[in-house]
């Protein structure tokens, strides 16, 4: 590294010297040379009369103050100083960028035939130098100009004002969009599209109209975008009561894109994978997954866009609340119990690994080298967990009523997570303080109970202790104020009322010490105990209970999400048990009596279909590695295909019975219908693994009739590693070599992929026709997947995964440093592994630590890694 990037702190916050609050653009595309021209109304708010902007990877044309050419200025790689300068002022810059070579994906580039920006977190520097920080709201107007033929669209944020034609084939479009804004909302696109149109009156009665962009040919595969826009908006008039502002909503989906979406004020973009879907090239996961998406840009408008983060610390306060809301939407529209816990695995899977790795740091971080590091699990996820903590304590009135003042009281501006605290804190009357340490405490509770009957007494008592341990960032930890969301049954099912102090309580207890003890009174007989209910809090649980009372809850527990987790808890338990068998070389085994339960539920005839595949899902190999340290890869594998196959052998005539009586004729994407797939489908993973599992996977392909049902076979086949593998791999990519979007399925079979030589698949893969290192979605999908999800060939003891991974990375840091960022993930945690391994990993991170043009985004994650 030439230059050691340097770090920027929370603590550091200055309000700017000098502010913009009109800006007029002008652009003037060309594939390999665009001009653009900014006029800005800038006011000075400080003392210096040197403005200092951010800027780089452009080139400069020229400067002027209200008309007057200036010379008064430097250059660096990254600013611009413009000296001498009066209190008030017109400043026009005029930049020239090259989109066709940029291949960041950051600022102004070319996905495809098209031009598009991606200015958050700081791209927007990368179109023209400014105040490039949050807390700079300006009303924009922006003029497109370019080849007509070419670019029959022409697109930016707010409304259409005004367009006309220009001589050589040109033509122009200039927007105006009335809401101040920071400039990471700004957007712009231009190319050639097919629309689909649709329009939303909002409750006080006005029309807009809503547009999705995609590539020609595909608008059979943007109805469900539609629908889920359609059910967004409504779905936040009724719960949140927030309204659109605008009269144009437009969504645009792009090939190329580093990141889900994002939600540039009335001109969303999207990554075409969370767009695009019909039958035949989705599966109900990206049907969700697209409802999902949608209804989280959509949500920002209010979360987000009008009020915006102060600073980049604060991107919790508009990603976690942002994604609680999305969370919320889904559970609303479909299963929650379902949703629930597909966040909580995402929480105590990769949310937890990375809170143990170096890169931990709290939902609101303190030290930020490169601000595209921490769009991290910690800020979404764990942020969500936080505003769903608050809900908890807050109740939904309580809650919403904060949500009111903080509207109130910030619409319009750019806040901070102790304003929306603040307004939450008032709006319900329910004190926060301790609960704040939320926000700035980095690392994953611990929290252990113990329980005491008193029978003579008939006091039940719950001991709890917490405790965090140390993290990289932050050596010291305190006690948290954990909502515990508990419940006691008696031995026949009855909810028994917890009754302390003489005082009935509600299900959730405020545990705020380092130990804590409660006493439950008039507990007539001993009671089972269901902890954590809802997983009220992102803490590891540890509680011994016995088989019995776990399997008791799997079948009483009046909550499904707590029915789940016991069965997670019971599965944990014998995962646990046969990793230490393999290891010491002794029998595996698993008791008649879990078999029975997990027996139990498939035949319930009272559960949801989509609940019963929940309950039926082992936990990934990811989340159980970390439990450990070391973490054995090979015996975590064995464990779980022990317990799988043990599972499917016991159950094979009720899995095959099942199977069957879940066919369906019709695909349809209704909530019921996804749910008996998932069942079906989850039997079929079972099946794979017995007698029959070669014949019922062929037949599965060759029948079905939508890709959620082609996807199961083929995974099932990948997974089981059936003898059809290759045949069916070669017929998918036979059909769909041209269609990049569903090739990722393909790719990301092959990344996964448990066969001994995957790793020299995977190499021959990369020169397959649909794939290119250029493309994030065709990257991931291959590569990531291998990194990420395919850990018993990329942990292989020979190190032949990691010095695959430092190739790539090394390629990735130059043409796409956020792309490598986020894939270098898993050789963070070397630490986790034995001393062989994590010596061989440590070499491949200090090879790549040397490189002369390190990006900021890899210095920051392997110096940390390093270090620790
Ligand atoms: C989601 C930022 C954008 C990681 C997860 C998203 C990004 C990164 C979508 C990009 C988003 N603001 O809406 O949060
Ligand atoms: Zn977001």
């Amino acid at each position: 590294m030439t230059h050691q990037p340097q770090a920027k702190y929370r603590k550091d916050y200055m309000a700017p010297e000098f502010t913009i609050t009109d800006i007029d653009l002008i652009f003037d595309l060309y594939d390999e040379d665009s001009k653009i021209t900014a006029t800005s109304k800038v006011i000075k708010k400080g003392d210096s009369s040197t403005l200092t902007l951010d800027g780089e990877h452009m080139q400069l044309a020229g400067i002027t103050i209200n008309g007057v050419e200036w010379s008064a200025y430097e250059v660096t790689q990254t600013q611009l100083h413009i000296h001498d300068l009066p209190d008030e002022f017109e400043l026009c810059i005029v930049t020239q960028v090259n989109p066709s070579t940029n291949t960041a994906l950051e600022g102004l580039y070319k996905s495809g035939g098209a031009f598009c920006t991606q200015c958050e977190a700081e791209g927007f520097r990368r179109i023209t130098y400014f105040l490039d920080r949050p807390d700079v709201l300006a009303k924009y107007t922006t003029t497109v100009i370019a080849d007509k033929k070419e670019n029959p669209f022409l697109l930016s944020n707010g409304n259409r004002i005004a367009e006309g034609e220009l001589d050589n084939g040109r033509h122009w479009v200039k927007w105006s969009d009335p809401h101040p804004k920071p400039s990471y909302l700004f957007a712009l696109v231009a190319g050639q599209f097919d629309v689909l149109r649709d329009q939303f009156t909002t409750k006080s009665g006005r029309t807009v109209d809503l547009e999705i962009y995609v590539d020609q040919g595909n608008l059979d595969r943007a109805p469900h975008a539609m629908t889920s826009l359609i059910n967004a908006m409504k779905w936040d008039e009724e719960r949140f009561g927030f309204e659109y502002d605008l009269d144009i909503y437009m969504i645009v989906a792009v090939d190329f894109f580093n990141m889900g979406a994002m939600e540039n004020k009335g001109l969303n973009v999207f990554n075409s994978k969370y767009v695009l879907a019909n039958d035949q090239t989705a599966t109900d996961s990206d049907y969700l997954g697209i409802e999902s998406v949608i209804g989280h840009e959509y949500f920002h408008n209010w979360t987000g866009n009008r009020i915006t983060c102060r600073d980049w610390f604060q991107l919790s306060l508009k990603e976690g609340l942002t994604v609680f809301r999305d969370q919320e939407f889904s559970s609303d529209l479909g299963s929650r119990a379902v949703n629930r816990i597909n966040n909580v695995r995402i929480i105590r899977g990769p949310q937890f690994a990375e809170d143990a790795s170096p890169m931990s740091h709290p939902i609101r971080p303190e030290k930020v080298i490169e601000m595209n590091n921490f769009y991290t699990l910690t800020v979404y996820e764990k942020g969500s967990e936080v505003i769903r903590m608050i809900h908890t304590l807050l109740g939904e009135d309580g809650f919403q009523k904060g949500m009111k003042l903080y509207v109130e009281r910030h619409d319009g501006t750019a806040a901070t997570c102790d304003d929306f605290v603040a307004a939450m804190e008032e709006g319900s009357g329910v004190d926060l303080t301790q609960f704040r340490l939320w926000y700035s405490q980095s690392g994953t509770p611990q929290v252990t109970a113990q329980t005491q009957y008193d029978a003579e007494a008939k006091t039940f008592t719950l001991h709890l202790t917490q405790k965090t341990d140390a993290t990289l960032d932050q050596p010291q930890k305190q006690a948290l104020h954990i909502p515990m969301n508990v419940e006691l049954y008696a031995p026949n099912g009855e909810v028994l009322p917890m009754v302390i102090d003489g005082q009935e309580v509600g299900n959730v207890l405020d545990f705020t010490q380092h130990q804590q003890s409660f006493v439950f009174e008039n507990v007539e007989v001993e009671p089972i105990l269901s902890l954590l209910r809802e997983f009220s809090a992102p803490v590891k649980l540890e509680y011994q209970c016995k088989d019995e009372d776990l399997v008791f809850l799997m079948n009483q527990a009046r909550n499904e999400f707590a029915r789940w987790d016991a069965g997670q808890t019971l599965l944990a338990k014998y995962l646990r048990q046969n990793i230490q068998a393999w290891k010491t070389n002794t029998e595996l085994s698993l008791p008649q009596s879990v078999l029975d339960a997990f027996k139990g539920i498939l035949l319930s005839e009272t559960l949801e279909p989509a609940f019963i595949a929940e309950m039926l899902t082992l936990p990934s190999q990811n989340e159980v590695a970390g439990w450990f340290k070391p973490v054995d890869v090979d015996a975590i594998a064995e464990s779980l295909s022990f317990i799988k196959r043990s599972i499917a052998a016991e159950l094979v005539d009720e899995l095959t019975a099942i199977y069957h009586s879940l066919k369906q004729e019709q695909y349809t994407v209704e909530h019921a219908a996804i749910g008996q797939r998932s069942l079906r489908n989850v039997c079929l993973s079972y099946l794979a693994v017995t007698d029959e599992g070669e014949s019922l996977v062929v037949a599965q392909y060759d029948t079905a009739n939508n890709m959620t049902d082609t996807m199961a076979a083929m995974s099932a086949a990948n997974q089981a590693q059936l003898a059809c593998r290759e045949t069916l791999m070669k017929d998918f990519s036979d059909k769909w070599s041209h269609d990049g979007l569903v090739m990722d399925k393909w790719f990301m079979l092959q990344g996964t992929n448990p066969a001994q030589n995957a790793l020299t698949v995977i190499k021959e893969t990369m020169s397959h026709p649909a794939f290119s290192l250029k493309n994030p979605n065709r990257t991931r999908s291959l590569v990531g997947a291998f990194f990420a999800q395919n850990p018993v060939n990329f942990h292989a003891v020979d190190g032949s995964g990691y010095q695959f991974a430092s190739e790539i990375l090394h390629t990735l840091n130059e043409s796409n440093p956020q792309v490598a960022s986020r894939l270098i993930d898993p050789l963070l945690k070397y630490r986790q592994y034995d001393e062989v391994r994590q010596g061989l990993i440590r070499a491949e991170l200090e090879k790549l630590a040397t490189l002369d043009n390190l990006a900021k985004d890899l210095y920051e994650k392997i110096t940390k890694a390093l270090e620790a």
